[in-house]
């Protein structure tokens, strides 16, 4: 319920320097009236909006529970557009815990996850996609991942989306006005106008549909598995380009047996690297386990980094796994040429029509840096077009702009067989809701729910 004061605990649990409770609702002020003895003996009431004040936090026998400071946001100008308060006390898990419990005890209840940005959409401070580029700045891997975030919280992807709909609305202006005024005889000159407007609403949707494809790997990450056979280099090539001793390396094969995941930043692409158990015929059950989901890791990867050790001649397994890829986008790493490389190896390597090779060693650190640079020429396909700022990041976007761009198609089609326009104002009216989704102008409970659950408390 929005007439409830909320509070939480914002910041993470843990040691630290300050903690930070906020509250918002109509009591937050008076709320804090009843805990806080500020320095210069003001009452809360009196204490003017955003001006720091300094003083200590009492429970009702004038304890003193912690030495604090206070800010007071009076709506409309905070985060909720509803009064907020802000008390800074020491970070540590019992100053902020025994402060959150005399907030409670005086009428707030306790927030859910994600209530206090729902509270700004659903007052209308920010829109359904600002809300959810709150959560992606929080958990932003990267710099190119947090800039695609702040420029959607700043409402880049909401403009777009709205003169889209709003091209829509016009549209089904003009459907009613021919059916409204038959007798004009406008029918032939508004076909064509709707026709253009049409097209050309499809194709900005069909741009930022389009865009996902990157939008997706600036945020989630390029999903990319470093399979081979047993003892190639994979978890040594893992550690490598995190430059970190996370997997087990040994010279025995069949080392690694489960999926190890790690994130990495090549030149502001953020990659999920997938070190995976190699792949042979085994009798082991563990190790078995371990090839059952390296094949589900080719399957999910966006990318796969094929390790083959170039020194010895290509193995039965090393046929299996490259025939096991196909249809991927792959890089081939030939590793350990510092022993050497085997024909076989230089032939598989001529014989790449799609996809690319490299020749390198981990052990002498040769060719990391190339197969860094394939890794990013991967998603940008040659050139840095991050800078775009209207981009679809969110799947849930990139689902309902389809759905939208569908039923603008039918409408075009429609038009273009001669159906007549008044029939085509539901697929107008279809592409307008399924925007509305994305915005938040067609409000549904379950999808609004969902969306802010995935926040964390105290945001
Ligand atoms: N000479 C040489 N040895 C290497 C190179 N890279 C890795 N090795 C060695 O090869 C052996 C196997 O390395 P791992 O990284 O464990 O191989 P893996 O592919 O993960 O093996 P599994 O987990 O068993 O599938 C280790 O002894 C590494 O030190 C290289 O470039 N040159
Ligand atoms: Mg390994």
């Amino acid at each position: 319920m929005i007439d409830e004061t909320i509070a939480a605990i914002a910041t993470a649990p843990g040691e630290a320097g300050i903690g930070i409770v906020r509250i918002s609702g109509d009591i937050a002020v008076h709320i804090l009236d009843k805990i806080f003895k500020s320095k210069l003996g003001k009452s809360a009431l009196e204490i003017p909006s955003r001006v720091v004040s300094y003083g200590h936090i009492v429970d009702r026998n004038d304890n003193v529970i912690d030495e604090v400071l206070a800010i007071i946001m009076r709506k409309p100008n905070s985060y909720t557009k509803e009064d907020v308060v802000e008390i800074h006390c020491h970070g540590g898990i019992i100053p902020v815990r025994r402060i959150m419990e005399l907030v409670l005890k005086n009428g707030a209840v306790m927030a859910d996850p994600g209530e206090f940005t729902k509270r700004a959409f659903l007052n209308g401070r920010i829109d359904l996609t600002q809300a959810e580029a709150v959560i992606d700045v929080i958990t932003s891997k990267t710099e190119t991942g947090l800039n695609a975030a702040l420029n959607q919280l700043d409402g880049e992807l909401s403009k777009e989306l709205h003169s889209i709909m709003d091209e829509l609305i016009s549209i089904l202006a003009h459907i009613e006005a021919s059916i409204d005024f038959p007798e004009h005889d406008i029918e032939e000159v508004t076909q064509d106008n709707i026709m253009v407007a049409a097209v050309k609403v499809a194709a900005t949707m069909k741009n930022l549909s389009d865009s996902f494809e990157e939008g997706k790997i600036i945020r989630d990450g390029l999903s990319t598995a470093i399979v081979g056979s047993p003892n190639v280099g994979k978890s040594s090539l893992l550690n490598m380009l995190i430059k970190e001793s996370r997997a087990i390396v040994t010279d025995i094969p069949g080392t690694t047996r489960d999926i190890i995941e790690e994130y990495l930043n090549i030149g502001g692409v953020l990659v999920k690297l997938i070190d995976t158990a190699g792949i042979r015929e085994t009798e082991d059950v563990v190790e078995k386990i371990g090839v059952e989901r390296t094949k589900s890791a080719i399957e999910e990867a966006e990318v796969i980094i094929l390790v083959i050790d170039a020194s010895m001649p290509l193995r039965s397994e090393d046929y299996e796994i490259v025939e096991l890829v196909k249809g991927k986008k792959v890089i081939i790493a030939a590793n350990k040429i510092d022993k050497g490389v085997h024909e076989d190896v230089n032939k598989l390597i001529d014989a790449q029509t799609q996809g690319s090779a490299i020749r390198m060693s981990v052990k002498e650190k040769i060719g990391i840096g190339e197969l860094e640079d394939k890794i990013k020429d991967l998603v940008y396909h040659g050139q840095a077009s991050v800078s775009k700022n209207k981009m679809v990041t969110n799947i849930r976007h990139k689902d309902l702009l389809d759905k939208g761009l569908d039923a603008a198609t039918r409408a075009i089609d429609g038009l273009k067989a001669g159906v007549p326009i008044d029939l085509l104002s539901v697929d107008f009216k279809e592409a307008w809701r399924r925007l509305g989704q994305i915005t938040g102008d067609v409000v549904e409970e379950d999808i609004i729910k969902e969306i802010f659950s995935k926040f964390c408390i105290g945001k």
